[in-house]
């Protein structure tokens, strides 16, 4: 960072290098900036040009001018003209801050045919259709994370995971956000745009990070008194530590279930003070 001009673009310019999506829309923000840049300096010029140039004098008289029809059609049509080269740029950009790409060749092997879930139009599956799909539940004040790997064919038995999603590099991971109470926004700025978690509703978006690495980000609607502290980490790791991670975390929730059901029978079994006899 020796050039003082990077970073001071960057403080003006949103986060991105986590992700395409999010390098595209940093890109076309960029594109959109330098061209209202240009516009500004034009217009702001000209006017520092007439004040000085004409400014007031003693004596003076101002000519008076009605209209100028060319000048009134350049401008018109400029403008219009502007704008349609935006436009054009955006619609460019936005297939690929949509649409999820397929995963690299070094991918991890969860990423399963989500084709069946996509019967609807509304979430962009990769074009060969495989992704890792991850549903995001956000819930009064923390983020929950469902990995595949239902035991049940209701889909309960799944690995999950609170506050830090884990994630293999290489891999497009797909998520589908809901919630589980109010509204809150899904938002890690260097992996793409925001996506609200609304009650009854899915949202979907993606990402693919092509290097370990961890991205933060926060709840970004005011979800009630904890909303500050609904933070969330996005840790990207090499496929085989992901699915030894998944493993894991199957082994310790079965441990944790295990231990629950326990001590839920011996509650059950012991007649203390605490027991209450059915009549
Ligand atoms: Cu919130």
């Amino acid at each position: 960072m020796g050039h003082p001009l990077p970073s001071v673009l960057a403080f003006f310019t949103p986060q991105s290098g986590g992700s395409p999506n999010a390098n595209e829309i940093n890109s076309l923000y960029k594109i959109t900036l330098f061209i209202a840049l240009v516009i500004f300096v034009l217009v702001e010029g000209g006017l520092v040009y007439a004040l000085v140039k004409f400014r007031a004098r003693k004596g003076a008289v101002a000519a008076q001018i009605r209209g100028n029809t060319r000048l009134e059609v350049g401008w018109t049509v400029a403008a219009a003209l502007i704008l349609v080269a935006l436009a054009v740029i955006t619609f460019s950009k936005l297939a690929a801050i949509q649409n999820p790409p397929n995963s690299g060749p070094a991918g991890d092997v969860l990423a399963g045919d989500h084709a069946a879930l996509y019967a609807s139009a509304e979430p962009k599956p990769p074009p060969n259709g495989k992704s890792l799909n991850i549903t995001v539940i956000g819930r009064q004040y923390i983020w929950q994370y469902v990995y595949p790997g239902a035991t049940e064919p209701d889909g309960l038995g799944a690995p999950y995971s609170y506050e830090t999603m884990v994630v293999p590099t290489n891999t497009t991971v797909t998520l589908n956000i809901v919630s589980a109470d109010v509204v809150h926004s899904w938002w890690i700025p260097q992996l793409g745009g925001k996506f609200q978690a609304v009650p009854g509703y899915h949202n979907y978006t993606w990402f693919k990070i092509s290097k370990p690495g961890s991205f933060r980000g926060q709840c970004a609607f005011l979800c009630g008194r904890g909303h500050a502290r609904m933070i969330a980490t996005v840790k990207a790791v090499p496929p085989a530590q992901f699915d030894a991670w998944l493993a894991y975390q199957k082994q310790l929730i079965a441990q944790a279930n295990a231990a629950a059901h326990a001590a839920r029978a011996k509650l059950g079994s012991q007649a203390g003070a605490g027991q209450v006899g059915n009549p």
